[in-house]
């Protein structure tokens, strides 16, 4: 079995995130998502609107995703992609280059961004809406 792996907040679940999840799967036939703990978001500047246990079981339902683990810090990766005996590691390549660390242990694939639509850009549209 062909084990893909990516990591990320997925808050307020949108296409862009729904596309990279596809196109993850395409590579292997189980994908592991890692989410951001809501400690780790404050580590990394983010405040989601969603809980963890929301986003976890929001991706829970998504029909490209088999499992979805918890992202505690930046530094767990090497440990999750041997833990979970990982092929392939995809990102958006907004961090292209980032995790190339990982080459030693798994295949490292940055796929393209989804143009115009962000986590960011919803609230921002959202906040603008309603004044
Ligand atoms: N993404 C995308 N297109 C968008 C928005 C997001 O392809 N329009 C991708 C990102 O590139 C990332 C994934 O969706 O691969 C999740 O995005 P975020 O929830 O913003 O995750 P991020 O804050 O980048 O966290 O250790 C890695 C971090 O946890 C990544």
């Amino acid at each position: 079995m062909k084990k893909v792996l990516t990591y990320g907040t997925f808050d307020l679940l949108h296409t862009g995130h729904i596309n990279i999840l596809r196109r993850a799967k395409e590579y292997g036939d189980y994908l592991i998502v890692a989410i951001s703990t809501d400690e780790f978001n404050a580590i990394k500047g983010k405040k989601a609107y969603y809980s963890y246990e929301q986003r976890k079981a929001i991706l829970e339902a998504v029909r490209y995703v088999d499992e979805v683990i918890p992202e505690n810090t930046w530094d767990q990766k090497i440990e999750d992609v041997q833990k979970h005996d990982v092929d392939v590691f995809v990102m958006g390549d907004d961090w292209k280059g980032k995790f190339d660390f990982l080459k030693d242990y798994c295949e490292v694939i940055y796929l393209p961004r989804t143009v115009g639509i962000s986590t960011t850009k919803i609230k921002e549209d959202l906040n603008k809406a309603n004044g």
